[in-house]
């Protein structure tokens, strides 16, 4: 089976907790879209355990630009550190710098490992991706699976009201996080939830970040069957 989920954020439990619940094993593939680390208590043991596992394809997330960024050489570390703290990201800081000076080789092969993640993915009929794309470039240019490559790497992990407001990529459907959905739903006038959100208009989004990071749950969704699977640390 195929899977996706997103924006795990360091719940690194709740995410070994999510792949028991769906029985998930060596056959199938997940797919995590973006936002793995930061906001939660154990982004290294997520990062770890991604790269251990071949059937386990995350994508980029913005928090796994902030740990690139901070791990370059032209990083300023005093202002840049501060600004990646703001954004949830000083667990995993202080995790990577350790990591850093106890186990240089395994912190580089992450750490290039992670320098590999795709922006996207398409998977038939599916596309996914952390933020979806900037939609409203394709009142300019044909709405085709070719407009992908007009996108900037920006737009595929921080767009938000510029994808889910405007209508997509004709015959795909894409699969995306980073906005909770709670939070979408907020922006259409929707009754509350932090069940995935399909896109009633167009038809041609769903959101799964159910916000594990703001007392929300994890969502993952079986992609062969579209069958969801909800793991909510509050009811366990
Ligand atoms: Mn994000």
């Amino acid at each position: 089976m195929v899977y996706c989920c997103s924006d795990l954020h360091g719940y690194f439990d709740e995410f070994i907790k999510l792949l028991k619940k769906i029985n998930f094993s060596s056959n199938d593939t997940m797919y995590i879209l973006g936002d793995s680390i930061d906001r939660g208590p154990k982004p290294l043991e997520l990062l770890k355990y991604i790269y251990e596992h071949d059937n386990i394809i995350p994508l980029m997330g913005n928090h796994e630009e902030f740990l690139l960024a901070y791990v370059s050489d032209d990083f300023d570390k005093k202002s840049d550190a501060f600004l990646w703290d703001l954004n949830g990201g000083k667990t995993t800081r202080l995790a990577i710098d350790k990591l850093r000076k106890n186990d240089p080789v395994l912190y580089k092969n992450i750490v290039d490992d992670m320098k590999t993640w795709q922006y996207y993915l398409v998977l038939e009929p599916y596309i996914l991706s952390h933020a979806g794309y900037n939609a409203m470039k394709l009142k300019n240019i044909p709405a085709t699976i070719e407009s992908l490559s007009k996108m900037t790497l920006r737009e595929f992990i921080w767009s938000r009201d510029a994808f889910f407001k405007h209508k997509g990529i004709d015959e795909y459907i894409t699969i995306f996080g980073h906005t909770p959905v709670r939070k979408i739903r907020v922006v259409f006038n929707q009754e509350q939830s932090d069940n995935i959100w399909v896109c009633d208009k167009y038809k041609d989004k769903i959101g799964i970040d159910g916000g594990v990071a703001i007392d929300g749950q994890l969502n993952c969704v079986n992609l062969d069957t579209m069958e969801v699977t909800i793991f909510d640390p509050k009811k366990t």
